[in-house]
């Protein structure tokens, strides 16, 4: 761990809300954020943010991030503890560039933080490393775990032990790249299916034991509309764009992700890890900013979403992590949050 700053939560109002929906931190940009609940006390995993040269465009270069700082509250509106550079790309052997939404797990008093990463030949592959603390550093294993692809991993442990690894994003995130099951360069840019063809869904595959290897060979994960159909790729509001998210409540499998270029959070619920999951609406309406990601967690009895906007900078590619309660109706479904 290197120096750790703290920042004061804003003063709650008569009905402690008032730092909900606030900047959690103000002196770096973060996004992205992967909110955990480890021994007690809340751990953010988020991309950091920085400002580049890079061009602004669809292939995301502008999302140009080296390194990754950690969060911590010990209660949702207490103080905010940012511990410093916990993974910088130069200490990661395959290392090409831009590190991107990381996520992380807790397992036999080791800690792993999963994160997406170009290698050197500028494909995006998912990373781990290790380390004794929540806060890090964090040491990468000597190469990307094999059979990874694209980006924004997330990690599910289920009640019955077994770890689950959710990834997949599309345009800069690649996954169209991967339509033959091998990495396919020459696709161009952006080419998602056509628009009558069924949408690319996110991949997973369950983790071994050990915390640091892909169990099985990657799935493809099913979203199916109502009427039990997968979504077609020109349905925008609806198709998976990136960011995906599996929480459970009340025995159900929720699956959230963002729909990319029309800016929704929105979730699809089942009753496996695996899927399929059936789209039931929206978690989240635009954010300021062209990407929306987040993470759904479990504090104290009550739910909560972390995500980011730009807030403070007015700039897409330099965000800024908040967090808001979640609410269900009685029946378990997510009321819509206007953001
Ligand atoms: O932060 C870089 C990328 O932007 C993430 O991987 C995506 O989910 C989007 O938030």
């Amino acid at each position: 761990e290197t120096a750790a700053t703290t920042t004061a939560a804003p003063a709650a109002d008569s009905t402690g809300s008032k730092y909900l929906a606030q900047p959690l931190i103000k002196d770096i940009y973060t996004a992205d954020p992967s909110a955990h609940v480890f021994n007690g006390k809340i751990y953010i995993y988020p991309s950091h943010d920085i400002e580049t040269e890079m061009p602004e465009n669809d292939n995301g270069d502008h999302f140009a991030m080296r390194d990754y700082h950690i969060l911590s509250m010990d209660s949702i509106g207490g103080k905010v503890t940012d511990h410093g550079v916990a993974l910088d790309t130069k200490d990661i052997p395959w290392a090409g560039r831009q590190l991107w939404a990381p996520d992380a797990a807790y397992k036999n008093g080791t800690y792993y933080l999963y994160f997406p990463l170009k290698d050197k030949q500028d494909v995006f592959r998912i990373g781990v490393a290790t380390s004794k603390s929540p806060t890090g550093p964090f040491k990468a294993q000597p190469q990307p775990m094999a059979g990874s692809l694209s980006i924004d991993p997330a990690v599910f442990t289920d009640t019955d032990g077994k770890t689950y690894m959710y990834m997949g994003g599309i345009w800069g995130g690649q996954l169209q790249r991967w339509r033959t099951g091998q990495y396919d360069a020459s696709n161009p840019k952006m080419q998602e299916p056509g628009p009558k063809e069924t949408a690319l869904g996110p991949k997973m595959a369950r983790l071994t034991d050990d915390m640091l290897r892909l169990a099985e060979p990657v799935k493809e994960v099913q979203i199916l509309g109502q009427d039990g159909k997968p979504f077609l790729s020109g349905d925008n509001t609806h198709r998976f764009f990136e960011g995906g998210w599996l929480h459970k409540y009340n025995g159900k499998y929720y699956f959230s992700y963002s729909t990319g270029d029309t800016h929704l959070l929105v979730y699809a619920t089942g009753t496996s890890p695996y899927g399929p999951f059936t789209y039931q609406g929206v978690i989240m309406n635009p954010v300021e900013g062209w990407t929306t990601h987040h993470s759904i967690v479990e504090v104290g009895g009550k739910w909560y979403i972390f995500y980011h906007d730009t807030q403070l900078s007015g700039k897409t590619w330099l965000r800024n992590v908040k967090v808001t309660e979640l609410k269900r109706t009685p029946d378990g479904r997510i009321e819509t949050i206007n953001p």
